[in-house]
């Protein structure tokens, strides 16, 4: 029995937490309950190296510790709640996974994206989403809805030239694998982009029915 893994995926403020909350109503409503989860984190353990990745620090953390750090928390997130959960039929639909680490630490840092690759191979072996939503938004505007909710974390103090990187990353894989990802409008109002959501919600109750 293998289940559907979807991620969602986009800049800062592109509405990743909402419209989660929003698929997973609309696959309750057709029966379906779905595990929901986040990265960094998604255990105890890992949503302490999500505290660690998050925070400001007086020593500036290493670009390389950065990376291994992420992939420290998908190891046991992907082994503790991800794989059991796909192997009892669930849809599981996670608010970022490993695109964060190509267009943040890849796209973001410059950190090489063999060694990305490198890591994916070991912490997932061949396991990858089934569907990845990009929700794209213009730096500007995700920042604006960022900062208009809470205080900035280490990530969010980024320069806007690091936003763009991270912004064209994620572009830029989507428009080279199509058949997973799906690169939607997020700048439009939060009902319009719902709209644009519905068929992709049928597609993943579709596969889940099998
Ligand atoms: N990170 C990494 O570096 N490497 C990795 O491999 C991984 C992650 C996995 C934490 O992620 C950080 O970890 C992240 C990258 C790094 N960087 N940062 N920062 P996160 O996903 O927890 O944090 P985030 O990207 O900052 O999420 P966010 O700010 O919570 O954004 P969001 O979930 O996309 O947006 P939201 O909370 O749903 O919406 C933001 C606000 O906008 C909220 O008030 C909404 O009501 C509003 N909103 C949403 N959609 C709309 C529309 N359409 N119109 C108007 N207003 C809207």
């Amino acid at each position: 029995m293998t289940g559907v893994f979807v991620t969602l995926e986009g800049p800062e403020g592109a509405g990743k937490s909402t419209n989660l909350a929003y698929i997973a109503a609309a696959l309750r409503a057709a029966g379906c309950e779905p595990l929901l989860t986040r990265e960094p984190g998604g255990t105890p353990i890992a949503e302490q190296i999500r505290g660690l990745l998050l925070a400001h620090h007086d020593e500036p953390m290493d670009d390389d510790a950065e990376l291994l750090l992420v992939f420290a928390a998908r190891a046991q997130h992907l082994n503790r709640v991800i794989r059991p959960a796909l192997a009892t039929g669930r849809v599981v639909i996670s608010d970022r996974f490993t695109d964060a680490t190509y267009a943040y630490q890849g796209g973001g840092r410059g950190i090489d994206l063999t060694r990305i690759a490198a890591l994916e191979h070991w912490t997932q072996g061949d396991l990858r989403p089934d569907l990845t939503l990009v929700l794209d938004v213009p730096v500007e505007v995700g920042m604006t809805r960022a900062r208009a909710r809470s205080a900035l974390d280490r990530f969010e103090s980024e320069q806007q030239s690091f936003f763009e990187a991270v912004r064209s990353s994620y572009l830029s894989r989507a428009e080279l694998a199509p058949e997973r990802y799906v690169i939607v409008d997020a700048s439009a109002d939060l009902d319009q982009v719902q709209q644009r959501l519905q068929p992709f919600i049928d597609q993943v109750l579709e596969r889940w029915r099998g």
